[in-house]
This record gives C-alpha cells, sequence and structure tokens, in this order.
C-alpha cells in the first residue's frame, strides 16, 4: 500500500458533542497522522464549493445548510492507504448502516448529521486538500 493523504471533517453535529477527541483517537489508533488541521465556520458558498458535485441531488441544500450550521474541524490525515482506511473508519453513509464500532455507528443521528466526512478517492483527495489548505499548511508526518 501507498502512502496517501485523504480530507476528513468533523461535521458540526460531532463537534457539538465534544467528540473531537475520540475521532482523532480512532484516526491515531489506526495508524493515520494528522498532517494539517483547523476550526472553521463554513461560508455558504465555501460548503457549495466543497459539494459541487452533489448540486443537482435532491439532497444539496439540506446538506449545506447541515454544514454552515456551527464550526466544522477540518484535517488532512496521512498514512498507508489513507483514504480507503478513513472510509472505514467512517462507516457507511448512513448511520443506520454504519458497522458497529465505525465513526458513524458510534456518534452519527442520521444521514444528515452523519459526524464525518471523507474522501472517497485519492483523486477526490487531492483536490479536497487543496480546497483548505495552502501545500505550505500540509506537513510531511
Ligand atoms: P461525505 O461525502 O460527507 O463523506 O459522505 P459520503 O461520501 O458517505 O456520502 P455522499 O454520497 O458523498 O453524500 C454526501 C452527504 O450528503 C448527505 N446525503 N443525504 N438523503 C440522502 O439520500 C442523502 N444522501 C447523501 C449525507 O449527509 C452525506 O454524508
Ligand atoms: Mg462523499
Amino acid at each position: 500500500m501507498a502512502l496517501e493523504r485523504t480530507l476528513s471533517i468533523i461535521k458540526p453535529d460531532a463537534v457539538a458533542k465534544n467528540v473531537i477527541g475520540e475521532i482523532y483517537t480512532r484516526f491515531e489508533k489506526a495508524g493515520l497522522k494528522v498532517a494539517a488541521s483547523k476550526m472553521k465556520q463554513l461560508s455558504k458558498q465555501e460548503a457549495e464549493g466543497f459539494y459541487a458535485v452533489h448540486r443537482e441531488r435532491p439532497f444539496f441544500s439540506a446538506l449545506v445548510e447541515f454544514m454552515i450550521s456551527g464550526p466544522v474541524m477540518i484535517q488532512v490525515l496521512e498514512g498507508e492507504g489513507a483514504v480507503l482506511k478513513n472510509r472505514d473508519l467512517m462507516g457507511a453513509t448512513n448511520p443506520k448502516d454504519a458497522a458497529p464500532g465505525t465513526i458513524r455507528a458510534d456518534f452519527a443521528d442520521s444521514i444528515d448529521a452523519n459526524a464525518v466526512h471523507g474522501s472517497d478517492s485519492l483523486e477526490n483527495a487531492a483536490i479536497e486538500v487543496a480546497y483548505f489548505f495552502p501545500a505550505t499548511d500540509v506537513f510531511a508526518r
């Protein structure tokens, strides 16, 4: 497996639940290292741009409104197979379908308020990392 970087966002529901540390612990225990991080209140424009791939979907406006409902914690995770490893830690999009012990099974309330975002491919990871972090703010770990 290759060393990869992926973009992770702890969504407003999980920030409000005060579980940033518990989620970071899961990343670290799985061998993922935090290579960049910041807390941010997304603007509507930033959230729309980030999820632009979904703009024609019926859930798009609800998704954007949710993502701007409070601050998010944004991080770059680095490690072997980081993209898939993070998706495995997250669990299925709908927490009802998420495997026991995954972040969404343990912390998400609904398909809308589902605790975390993770890049879904290496290609999208590079785009999403660059969306939030200049190269100088991402550190080789
Ligand atoms: P994310 O992008 O946030 O990591 O989530 P994901 O890959 O697991 O799911 P994706 O298909 O990319 O959808 C992005 C977010 O939109 C909301 N969604 N709602 N009501 C619905 O059918 C529906 N489908 C997706 C979810 O909050 C999902 O995280
Ligand atoms: Mg997605």
